[in-house]
C-alpha cells in the first residue's frame, strides 16, 4: 500500500484508520473522502480529503485517478439497525457503492479493503463458536449486503484478479467517532452514559451475546491483513474476527468496578434485539490467526479501563 483512497472516512472506522493509515504510509499518501465536509475535522486537515457520495461509479473513477491510489479501502455503508428501518436505501448504498469501489479497483488495478460483519450470518447459523465456513442466510437486509458483498469481493479477484481482502467485524467500541445506527452500540454508548450520568438503560436485553473488538485491534487487524503474503490467503474476502464475547451484564459488571455506584436497567427494542438475536454468541477467529497472524490485545477488562481514561481525557463526565 502507498497510495491509499478511503471511504467512508468521517466514520467510526474510517476517523481512527485514516489517521493511522497517514502515521504509517505518509499523510500525503492517503486520501480521505466522504459525503460531508465538516470544518474543524483532523481526518478532513490532517491530509487530501474530498466530498465523494459512494453511488457515484464516475465520481470514485475520477479521484482514484486523480491521485492515482494504488489502494482502495471501502468503509461506507449503512450500519444493520439504519438498514432495516430503510432497506432500499440500504441496498443502493452498500451494494451500489461497493461495486462502484470495486470497479475503480479493478480499472486502476487496486488492492481493496472492504469490511463484512458478524451480520453476514443468521438464524440458521451455529451460534456457538461460529466456524469460518458454514451456513449464511441472514433475515436482514443488513447481512444480505454483507453476505452479497462478501461473494461480490471473491468474484472480482477470481473474475479480475483484484487482490480483494476484508474480515467480518463484530461490534466495534471506540471513543474517537460515534458509530451510526448499528445493533452493536449499546456497548459504545454505555461508557458514554456511565461517565455522564451513572447510569445506562440497555436496549440489548439481558443474556444476548454478542463478539465485539476495541477499536485499535481493529485497526491492526485491517493494517495486517493488507500486508499478509497473498500466498497464504486460503479465504480472503470475510475472515471471522473477535477479541470478545459478552452480554450486557457483563459489561456492566465490569464498568461498576471503575465507577461503584453505576446502575443499568433495560428497555429493549424490538428491533435491535431482534437483529441481535439471529447473530452468533461468539464466533471462531482461527483461519485469521493461522493464515495471516490475526491477534487481539484487548479483552473486556483492558478495553473498559482504557475507555475510561480516554473519555474522562476528551471531557466526557
Ligand atoms: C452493527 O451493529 O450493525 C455493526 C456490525 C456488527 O456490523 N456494528
Amino acid at each position: 500500500m502507498k497510495r491509499i483512497l478511503v471511504t467512508g472516512a468521517l466514520g467510526q472506522i474510517g476517523t481512527e484508520l485514516v489517521t493511522r493509515l497517514r502515521e504509517v504510509y505518509g499523510a500525503d499518501n492517503v486520501i480521505a473522502t466522504d459525503i460531508r465536509k465538516p470544518e474543524d475535522n483532523a481526518v478532513v486537515n490532517g491530509g487530501p480529503f474530498e466530498i465523494l457520495d459512494v453511488t457515484d461509479g464516475k465520481a470514485m473513477i475520477e479521484i482514484s485517478k486523480k491521485y492515482n491510489v494504488d489502494t482502495i479501502m471501502h468503509l461506507a455503508a449503512l450500519l444493520s439497525a439504519v438498514a432495516e428501518a430503510k432497506p432500499q436505501l440500504a441496498w443502493n448504498i452498500n451494494m451500489g457503492g461497493l461495486v462502484n469501489a470495486l470497479e475503480a479497483a479493478r480499472e486502476l488495478n487496486c488492492q481493496f479493503f472492504t469490511p463484512s460483519s458478524i451480520g453476514a450470518f443468521g438464524p440458521s447459523t451455529p451460534k456457538n463458536n461460529t466456524p469460518q465456513d458454514t451456513i449464511q442466510r441472514p433475515e436482514t437486509m443488513y447481512g444480505v449486503t454483507k453476505v452479497s458483498g462478501e461473494l461480490l469481493c471473491d468474484y472480482y479477484y477470481k473474475k479480475f484478479g483484484v487482490d480483494t481482502r476484508g474480515v467480518r467485524f463484530p461490534g466495534l467500541i471506540s471513543y474517537v467517532a460515534p458509530p451510526g445506527g448499528g445493533t452493536t452500540d449499546y456497548a459504545v454508548d454505555i461508557y458514554y452514559e456511565a461517565l455522564k450520568k451513572g447510569k445506562y438503560t440497555s436496549y440489548i436485553a439481558k443474556g444476548t451475546y454478542m463478539d465485539m473488538m476495541y477499536m485499535p485491534d481493529a485497526i491492526n487487524a485491517i493494517i495486517k491483513l493488507m500486508e499478509a503474503d497473498a500466498s497464504k490467503l486460503k479465504h480472503r474476502n470475510a475472515f471471522n474476527i473477535t477479541a470478545m464475547s459478552f452480554e450486557p451484564e457483563q459489561i456492566a459488571a465490569e464498568i461498576k468496578k471503575h465507577i461503584p455506584e453505576f446502575e443499568m436497567d433495560y428497555d429493549v427494542d424490538p428491533v435491535r434485539q431482534g437483529i441481535a438475536e439471529t447473530w452468533p454468541d461468539s464466533i471462531d477467529p482461527s483461519a485469521a490467526m493461522e493464515e495471516w497472524g490475526f491477534k487481539a490485545e484487548y479483552d473486556l477488562a483492558k478495553m473498559t479501563e482504557d475507555m475510561l481514561e480516554k473519555l474522562r481525557a476528551k471531557g466526557i463526565k
